[in-house]
């Protein structure tokens, strides 16, 4: 005798097949649906029950798991209990079948209820085992997790805009990375990870930015150089296509992706090819200039064509790159990023731990050492040379699920519009 048991879930269809009734619902998290099976001969109240739940309810059904399932749909449930807990009260804004596909600003805008279809449920399961790969892949490496400050009193990195906030009479921001912190840290552990929320008041209405993005961040200490940075960046990305292929197969079935696994090692490209290659692709961009969109995804076809996915471009010109960065010469800098298909995944890299040089690096950048006092201070007793990297989760997720639109893969953006939910 099969055992007895009780099944809660949302209603996503119901469909009657002569003298059978068969609810689709929601039941649980692994991304299928369960078919709630109730034949009228067996319970002829039950069945009448059944047909008339209103799709989109809350129920609850006992009943067992047969020993073979017929149904395509998902796994079957021989129900003689179903108690509707809730039903809705108006219209459902998203078809409960998932039969009519919703514009993405309603399913923005009812994020819960997209989250009862399994193929944006699957993308909520993936972003969670990326968060996971990454800290596993950190731990295993002697990282120690950190979660520093979000709402800062001194030290905007330049750059992005900062979004300002009255703290008790005096003006506070939201920070825009952990950079400042996790550089600090530096002086007293030697190797750190945070995952956690950036803010930028960037007035971007773009399809890979957002006002509020999450970032997998690190800093190293005691490195030899840049390339010891790129080279835990790399195997982390590794580590989490090897991850998901291990941990995610029902989410990466369920979205149609088939994972492949960049080839490596990423190939190098310096800042100074990678101009050659954005330009012999038709790209406008100059030496000297950050990389646009345009270039990025002209560079990305190049390197696709080698058949990289992955790649890294290093030494840039200090002059587009922040003031912690460390200079390489008079002109260059240890800055790289990591692309990924023609989008900019992370930036990192060796950093300036001399006091003295950052101060005038600081200065260099037309910024006041005073307003980063508190940062300078660490420098002074014994910081080590060190370096690190911000990985954007929100790109990344968005690169490896194929989707087009950042707000895709995170639950309640934010951008310049959204503001709620
Ligand atoms: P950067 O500003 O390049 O570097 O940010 C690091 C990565 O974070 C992601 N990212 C964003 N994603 C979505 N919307 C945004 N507005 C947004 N801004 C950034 C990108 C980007 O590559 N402190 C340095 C990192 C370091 O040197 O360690 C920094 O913040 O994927």
């Amino acid at each position: 005798m099969a055992l007895k048991t009780t099944i809660y879930g949302w209603v996503a269809n119901v469909k009657v097949l002569k003298k059978i009734a068969f609810v689709e619902a929601i039941t649980n998290n692994d991304l299928t649906y369960t078919v709630i099976v109730v034949k009228k001969e067996q319970n002829p109240e039950l069945w009448e029950t059944a047909r008339e739940i209103e799709l989109g309810s809350a129920i609850k059904a006992s009943g067992t798991y047969p020993e073979k399932s017929i149904s395509k749909r998902g796994r079957e449930f021989h129900a003689d209990d179903i108690v509707v807990l809730n039903s809705p009260i108006d219209v459902m804004p998203l078809d409960p079948t998932g039969k009519t596909p919703a514009q993405i600003d309603t399913n923005l805008n009812y994020r819960y209820l997209a989250l009862r279809f399994p193929e944006q449920r699957a993308i909520f399961s993936l972003r969670a085992k990326v968060v996971n790969a990454c800290r596993e892949f950190f731990i295993k490496n002697g990282f120690l997790e950190v979660h520093t400050p979000k709402i800062c009193g001194a030290g905007a990195e330049g750059g992005a805009t900062v979004f300002t906030l009255d703290y008790f009479g005096r003006t506070a921001f939201l920070a825009q990375s952990p950079q400042l912190y996790k550089q600090m840290l530096m002086a007293g552990v030697s190797r750190v990870y945070e995952i956690g929320p950036y803010f930028r008041a960037e007035k971007f209405s773009t399809a890979r930015h957002l006002n509020e993005s999450w970032g997998v961040d690190a800093e190293i200490a005691f490195i030899e150089d840049a390339e010891d940075v790129m080279n835990v960046l790399e195997k982390l990305i590794l580590y989490v296509f090897d991850y998901l292929q291990e941990n995610a197969s029902k989410e990466l079935e369920t979205l149609g992706v088939s994972l492949k696994k960049p080839r490596s090692p990423f190939k190098r490209l310096s800042y100074s090819e990678a101009i050659e290659v954005a330009s012999s692709q038709g790209s406008r961009v100059k030496y000297g200039e950050d990389l646009d969109t345009e270039s990025e995804f002209a560079i990305g076809k190049a390197m696709e064509e080698e058949g990289y996915d992955a790649y890294f471009i290093y030494e840039y010109p200090w002059e587009i790159k922040p003031f912690y960065i460390m200079r390489k010469g008079n002109e260059l800098s240890f800055a790289f990023d990591l692309d990924y298909r023609g989008l900019e995944l992370a930036s990192g890299g060796q950093r300036e731990h001399r006091y003295h040089e950052l101060i005038k690096n600081i200065k260099d950048k037309g910024l006041n050492p005073e307003s980063f006092a508190f940062y300078l201070e660490a420098f002074k007793y014994g910081m080590p040379p060190h370096g690190g990297f911000g990985l954007g989760l929100d790109r990344l997720v968005m690169k490896i699920v194929n989707k087009k639109n950042i707000r895709e893969v995170v639950l309640f953006p934010r951008d310049r519009q959204r503001l709620v939910p």
